[in-house]
Protein backbone atom coordinates (compact mmCIF):
# COMPACT_ATOMS: atom_id res chain seq x y z
CA UNK A 1 0.00 0.00 0.00
CA UNK A 2 1.14 3.90 -0.53
CA UNK A 3 1.21 5.72 1.91
CA UNK A 4 -2.54 6.44 4.04
CA UNK A 5 -1.45 9.83 6.00
CA UNK A 6 1.26 11.16 3.82
CA UNK A 7 1.09 14.69 5.25
CA UNK A 8 1.59 13.46 8.61
CA UNK A 9 4.77 11.13 8.14
CA UNK A 10 7.01 13.86 9.34
CA UNK A 11 4.96 14.84 12.19
CA UNK A 12 4.59 11.29 13.39
CA UNK A 13 8.32 10.29 13.48
CA UNK A 14 8.59 13.84 15.65
CA UNK A 15 5.83 12.20 17.91
CA UNK A 16 7.54 9.22 18.30
CA UNK A 17 11.19 11.15 18.82
CA UNK A 18 9.90 13.22 21.54
CA UNK A 19 8.23 10.26 23.47
CA UNK A 20 11.54 9.16 23.77
CA UNK A 21 12.99 8.56 27.50
CA UNK A 22 10.04 10.09 28.70
CA UNK A 23 6.37 8.39 30.38
CA UNK A 24 3.78 9.07 28.35
CA UNK A 25 -0.29 8.81 29.34
CA UNK A 26 -2.49 8.67 26.79
CA UNK A 27 -5.81 10.59 27.71
CA UNK A 28 -9.28 10.21 26.29
CA UNK A 29 -12.64 12.04 26.61
CA UNK A 30 -15.07 11.73 29.47
CA UNK A 31 -17.71 9.07 28.77
CA UNK A 32 -15.02 6.88 26.43
CA UNK A 33 -16.81 5.45 23.23
CA UNK A 34 -15.26 2.29 21.18
CA UNK A 35 -13.34 5.17 19.23
CA UNK A 36 -11.41 6.48 22.12
CA UNK A 37 -10.86 3.42 24.64
CA UNK A 38 -9.55 2.00 20.76
CA UNK A 39 -7.94 4.65 20.11
CA UNK A 40 -5.72 4.61 23.70
CA UNK A 41 -5.66 1.27 24.27
CA UNK A 42 -4.09 1.13 20.37
CA UNK A 43 -1.33 4.15 20.62
CA UNK A 44 -0.18 2.70 24.47
CA UNK A 45 0.21 -0.64 23.11
CA UNK A 46 2.04 0.33 20.32
CA UNK A 47 4.49 2.50 22.13
CA UNK A 48 4.82 -0.21 24.85
CA UNK A 49 5.96 -2.86 22.26
CA UNK A 50 8.66 0.06 21.28
CA UNK A 51 9.69 -0.22 25.35
CA UNK A 52 8.18 2.88 26.30
CA UNK A 53 6.83 3.52 29.58
CA UNK A 54 2.89 4.36 28.62
CA UNK A 55 -0.27 3.79 31.02
CA UNK A 56 -3.85 5.10 29.56
CA UNK A 57 -5.90 7.70 31.66
CA UNK A 58 -9.54 8.99 31.53
CA UNK A 59 -12.26 10.88 33.76
CA UNK A 60 -14.79 7.96 33.51
CA UNK A 61 -13.86 4.33 33.37
CA UNK A 62 -13.87 2.16 30.45
CA UNK A 63 -17.65 1.19 30.02
CA UNK A 64 -18.47 -2.44 30.61
CA UNK A 65 -19.26 -3.24 27.27
CA UNK A 66 -15.79 -2.09 25.99
CA UNK A 67 -13.73 -3.80 28.62
CA UNK A 68 -12.91 -6.76 26.20
CA UNK A 69 -10.46 -4.08 24.05
CA UNK A 70 -8.41 -3.32 27.12
CA UNK A 71 -6.51 -6.75 27.24
CA UNK A 72 -4.76 -5.90 30.53
CA UNK A 73 -3.08 -2.01 28.93
CA UNK A 74 -2.97 -0.48 32.20
CA UNK A 75 -5.61 2.47 33.07
CA UNK A 76 -4.76 4.72 35.76
CA UNK A 77 -6.15 7.72 37.85
CA UNK A 78 -5.40 11.07 37.29
CA UNK A 79 -3.98 11.36 40.43
CA UNK A 80 -1.49 7.96 39.75
CA UNK A 81 -0.07 9.74 36.18
CA UNK A 82 0.87 12.79 37.85
CA UNK A 83 2.48 11.55 40.45
CA UNK A 84 4.58 9.54 37.95
CA UNK A 85 5.57 12.99 35.83
CA UNK A 86 3.89 11.40 32.70
CA UNK A 87 3.73 13.58 29.65
CA UNK A 88 -0.09 13.60 27.73
CA UNK A 89 -1.09 12.32 24.55
CA UNK A 90 -4.48 12.96 23.50
CA UNK A 91 -6.49 11.12 21.63
CA UNK A 92 -9.82 11.35 20.02
CA UNK A 93 -10.50 15.01 21.96
CA UNK A 94 -11.28 18.10 19.94
CA UNK A 95 -10.34 19.98 23.22
CA UNK A 96 -8.09 19.24 25.97
CA UNK A 97 -11.29 20.01 28.10
CA UNK A 98 -13.25 16.91 26.77
CA UNK A 99 -11.21 15.46 28.88
CA UNK A 100 -12.65 17.54 31.21
CA UNK A 101 -11.12 20.56 32.94
CA UNK A 102 -8.83 18.82 36.09
CA UNK A 103 -7.66 16.94 33.11
CA UNK A 104 -6.74 19.68 30.61
CA UNK A 105 -5.16 22.09 34.05
CA UNK A 106 -3.66 18.91 35.06
CA UNK A 107 -1.49 18.64 31.51
CA UNK A 108 -0.74 22.12 30.09
CA UNK A 109 1.33 21.22 27.88
CA UNK A 110 0.11 18.19 25.64
CA UNK A 111 2.81 16.79 23.58
CA UNK A 112 0.65 15.64 21.24
CA UNK A 113 -2.81 14.98 20.18
CA UNK A 114 -4.44 12.64 17.14
CA UNK A 115 -7.98 12.94 16.33
CA UNK A 116 -10.62 13.51 13.47
CA UNK A 117 -12.89 15.92 14.75
CA UNK A 118 -13.69 19.01 12.80
CA UNK A 119 -13.88 21.26 15.84
CA UNK A 120 -10.44 20.45 16.66
CA UNK A 121 -8.69 23.81 18.28
CA UNK A 122 -4.89 22.05 17.60
CA UNK A 123 -4.21 22.04 21.55
CA UNK A 124 -1.39 20.01 21.44
CA UNK A 125 2.87 20.46 20.83
CA UNK A 126 2.44 17.81 17.87
CA UNK A 127 -1.01 17.91 16.31
CA UNK A 128 -2.43 14.60 13.67
CA UNK A 129 -5.84 15.70 13.19
CA UNK A 130 -7.49 15.07 10.10
CA UNK A 131 -11.22 15.74 9.82
CA UNK A 132 -11.89 13.28 7.11
CA UNK A 133 -10.64 10.48 8.95
CA UNK A 134 -14.03 8.78 9.78
CA UNK A 135 -11.95 7.17 13.25
CA UNK A 136 -9.49 8.33 15.45
CA UNK A 137 -9.06 4.38 15.33
CA UNK A 138 -8.58 4.85 11.38
CA UNK A 139 -5.31 7.89 11.46
CA UNK A 140 -3.79 5.92 14.24
CA UNK A 141 -4.41 2.51 12.40
CA UNK A 142 -3.02 4.23 9.32
CA UNK A 143 -0.03 5.93 11.50
CA UNK A 144 1.00 2.70 12.69
CA UNK A 145 1.21 1.01 9.08
CA UNK A 146 2.89 3.66 6.94
CA UNK A 147 5.35 3.65 9.67
CA UNK A 148 5.88 0.37 9.03
CA UNK A 149 5.46 -0.34 13.50
CA UNK A 150 4.94 -3.70 14.82
CA UNK A 151 1.47 -3.77 16.73
CA UNK A 152 -0.46 -6.87 18.36
CA UNK A 153 -3.54 -8.16 17.96
CA UNK A 154 -5.05 -6.59 20.64
CA UNK A 155 -4.06 -3.69 18.84
CA UNK A 156 -5.97 -4.69 15.70
CA UNK A 157 -9.00 -5.26 17.42
CA UNK A 158 -8.96 -1.98 19.71
CA UNK A 159 -8.56 -0.21 15.96
CA UNK A 160 -11.29 -2.29 14.20
CA UNK A 161 -13.87 -1.44 16.81
CA UNK A 162 -13.05 2.64 17.03
CA UNK A 163 -13.26 2.51 13.37
CA UNK A 164 -16.53 0.31 13.36
CA UNK A 165 -18.77 1.98 16.04
CA UNK A 166 -17.75 5.42 15.04
CA UNK A 167 -18.87 4.78 11.44
CA UNK A 168 -22.04 3.20 12.39
CA UNK A 169 -21.04 0.21 11.02
CA UNK A 170 -19.21 1.14 8.19
CA UNK A 171 -22.68 2.98 7.26
CA UNK A 172 -21.69 6.82 8.04
CA UNK A 173 -21.04 9.33 5.79
CA UNK A 174 -16.85 9.69 6.25
CA UNK A 175 -16.63 5.92 5.53
CA UNK A 176 -13.79 5.84 2.96
CA UNK A 177 -12.38 3.19 0.41
CA UNK A 178 -9.23 4.23 2.87
CA UNK A 179 -11.86 3.60 5.98
CA UNK A 180 -12.69 -0.46 4.62
CA UNK A 181 -8.71 -0.99 3.36
CA UNK A 182 -7.04 -0.45 6.99
CA UNK A 183 -10.19 -2.64 8.27
CA UNK A 184 -9.43 -5.39 5.70
CA UNK A 185 -5.38 -4.67 6.84
CA UNK A 186 -6.86 -4.91 10.54
CA UNK A 187 -8.49 -8.36 10.33
CA UNK A 188 -5.88 -9.52 8.45
CA UNK A 189 -3.75 -9.05 11.97
CA UNK A 190 -5.66 -10.28 14.36
CA UNK A 191 -8.97 -7.80 14.55
CA UNK A 192 -11.88 -10.14 15.07
CA UNK A 193 -15.44 -8.85 13.74
CA UNK A 194 -17.55 -11.29 15.04
CA UNK A 195 -16.76 -10.87 18.59
CA UNK A 196 -16.59 -7.00 18.01
CA UNK A 197 -20.22 -7.63 16.93
CA UNK A 198 -20.90 -10.26 20.34
CA UNK A 199 -19.36 -7.82 22.74
CA UNK A 200 -20.88 -4.64 21.88
CA UNK A 201 -24.13 -5.41 20.27
CA UNK A 202 -25.36 -8.93 21.88
CA UNK A 203 -24.75 -8.30 25.54
CA UNK A 204 -27.68 -5.55 26.24
CA UNK A 205 -29.11 -5.85 29.91
CA UNK A 206 -33.07 -5.99 30.04
CA UNK A 207 -32.99 -2.16 32.28
CA UNK A 208 -30.98 -1.02 29.22
CA UNK A 209 -33.84 -1.96 26.65
CA UNK A 210 -36.08 -0.50 29.52
CA UNK A 211 -33.94 2.48 29.22
CA UNK A 212 -34.51 2.53 25.51
CA UNK A 213 -38.41 1.82 26.06
CA UNK A 214 -38.99 5.30 27.69
CA UNK A 215 -36.79 6.92 25.67
CA UNK A 216 -38.38 6.09 22.88
CA UNK A 217 -41.95 7.27 24.80
CA UNK A 218 -40.48 10.70 24.90
CA UNK A 219 -39.84 10.95 21.63
CA UNK A 220 -41.57 14.39 19.87
CA UNK A 221 -41.40 15.69 16.27
CA UNK A 222 -40.74 19.54 15.61
CA UNK A 223 -39.45 22.27 12.50
CA UNK A 224 -42.25 20.50 10.66
CA UNK A 225 -41.10 16.89 10.65
CA UNK A 226 -37.58 17.49 10.81
CA UNK A 227 -36.53 16.97 14.02
CA UNK A 228 -36.95 14.68 16.54
CA UNK A 229 -36.08 14.65 20.36
CA UNK A 230 -36.10 12.64 23.43
CA UNK A 231 -35.54 13.18 27.12
CA UNK A 232 -33.96 11.19 29.89
CA UNK A 233 -34.76 12.26 33.19
CA UNK A 234 -32.40 11.86 35.93
CA UNK A 235 -34.53 9.55 37.62
CA UNK A 236 -34.74 7.12 35.01
CA UNK A 237 -31.37 5.69 35.49
CA UNK A 238 -31.85 4.40 39.48
CA UNK A 239 -35.66 3.14 37.78
CA UNK A 240 -34.02 1.15 35.46
CA UNK A 241 -30.96 0.34 37.20
CA UNK A 242 -29.04 1.70 33.96
CA UNK A 243 -25.83 3.95 33.69
CA UNK A 244 -25.13 7.13 31.59
CA UNK A 245 -23.18 4.69 28.92
CA UNK A 246 -26.52 2.94 28.44
CA UNK A 247 -27.72 6.30 26.41
CA UNK A 248 -24.91 5.65 24.37
CA UNK A 249 -27.00 5.07 20.70
CA UNK A 250 -30.08 5.95 21.49
CA UNK A 251 -30.21 9.14 19.88
CA UNK A 252 -30.01 7.22 16.65
CA UNK A 253 -33.66 6.01 17.28
CA UNK A 254 -34.60 9.72 17.73
CA UNK A 255 -32.85 10.44 13.96
CA UNK A 256 -34.00 7.32 12.16
CA UNK A 257 -37.23 8.46 11.62
CA UNK A 258 -38.53 9.28 7.92
CA UNK A 259 -38.58 12.76 7.38
CA UNK A 260 -36.53 13.56 10.22
CA UNK A 261 -32.96 15.45 9.70
CA UNK A 262 -31.71 15.63 12.89
CA UNK A 263 -32.07 13.78 16.63
CA UNK A 264 -32.00 14.67 19.63
CA UNK A 265 -31.24 13.16 23.08
CA UNK A 266 -31.37 15.73 25.74
CA UNK A 267 -29.79 13.94 29.47
CA UNK A 268 -30.66 15.28 33.18
CA UNK A 269 -27.53 14.48 34.58
CA UNK A 270 -25.68 15.45 37.69
CA UNK A 271 -27.69 18.81 37.73
CA UNK A 272 -26.59 19.42 34.34
CA UNK A 273 -28.28 19.17 30.91
CA UNK A 274 -26.14 17.18 28.15
CA UNK A 275 -27.44 16.82 24.85
CA UNK A 276 -26.21 14.74 21.79
CA UNK A 277 -27.40 15.89 18.24
CA UNK A 278 -27.53 13.38 15.22
CA UNK A 279 -27.47 14.84 11.24
CA UNK A 280 -28.17 13.19 8.72
CA UNK A 281 -26.38 15.27 6.49
CA UNK A 282 -23.55 17.01 7.03
CA UNK A 283 -24.51 20.21 5.64
CA UNK A 284 -26.78 20.50 9.09
CA UNK A 285 -23.53 21.00 11.11
CA UNK A 286 -24.40 20.06 13.93
CA UNK A 287 -21.54 21.09 15.57
CA UNK A 288 -22.32 24.75 15.50
CA UNK A 289 -25.73 23.89 16.98
CA UNK A 290 -23.41 22.29 19.90
CA UNK A 291 -21.35 25.19 20.03
CA UNK A 292 -23.84 27.34 21.05
CA UNK A 293 -24.17 25.15 23.93
CA UNK A 294 -20.98 24.94 25.50
CA UNK A 295 -20.07 21.89 23.24
CA UNK A 296 -18.92 20.68 19.90
CA UNK A 297 -18.06 17.64 17.59
CA UNK A 298 -18.54 16.58 14.12
CA UNK A 299 -20.81 17.58 11.50
CA UNK A 300 -22.98 14.86 11.80
CA UNK A 301 -22.32 14.43 15.45
CA UNK A 302 -22.28 16.24 18.05
CA UNK A 303 -22.65 17.07 21.76
CA UNK A 304 -23.29 19.73 24.51
CA UNK A 305 -22.99 20.24 27.69
CA UNK A 306 -24.96 23.13 30.09
CA UNK A 307 -24.77 24.26 33.02
CA UNK A 308 -27.85 25.99 35.64
CA UNK A 309 -30.17 26.33 33.71
CA UNK A 310 -33.61 24.47 33.62
CA UNK A 311 -35.25 22.11 31.17
CA UNK A 312 -38.00 24.63 30.44
CA UNK A 313 -35.45 27.53 29.57
CA UNK A 314 -33.30 25.27 28.00
CA UNK A 315 -35.83 23.30 25.62
CA UNK A 316 -37.06 26.44 23.44
CA UNK A 317 -33.13 27.56 23.63
CA UNK A 318 -32.25 24.59 21.97
CA UNK A 319 -35.48 24.21 19.61
CA UNK A 320 -35.05 28.04 18.45
CA UNK A 321 -31.31 27.11 17.91
CA UNK A 322 -32.38 23.84 15.70
CA UNK A 323 -35.11 25.69 13.64
CA UNK A 324 -32.48 28.57 12.81
CA UNK A 325 -29.92 26.37 11.50
CA UNK A 326 -32.77 23.72 9.14
CA UNK A 327 -34.03 27.47 7.65
CA UNK A 328 -30.23 28.54 7.07
CA UNK A 329 -29.65 24.87 5.22
CA UNK A 330 -33.02 25.00 3.43
CA UNK A 331 -32.67 28.38 2.29
CA UNK A 332 -29.10 27.59 1.08
CA UNK A 333 -30.30 24.21 -0.68
CA UNK A 334 -33.12 26.59 -2.41
CA UNK A 335 -30.37 28.99 -3.62
CA UNK A 336 -28.44 25.91 -5.27
CA UNK A 337 -31.78 24.41 -6.96
MN1 LIG B 1 -13.93 9.36 17.39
Amino acid sequence: MSLLYPQFKDAFSRLLASCAGRRIVVIGHARPDGDCTGSQVALSRALRLLGLDVVCANPDPVPRRLQFLVAGTPFVSLEAALAEERVAIYVDCADARRATERFAAAFPEPIACIDHHLSNVGFAGINLVDTSSAATGEILAGLLLDAGLPFDAPTAMALYTGIATDTGQFRFAATTRRTFLLAAELVARGADPARMGLELYEQETLGKLRLLQHFLASLELSCDGRVCLGVISEDLYRQTDTGQEDAEGLVDYARCIEGVEIGVLVELRGGAIKGSLRAKDATFRVDLIAAEFNGGGHACAAGLNVKNESLETFLPRLKASLRARIETVAAARNLTR
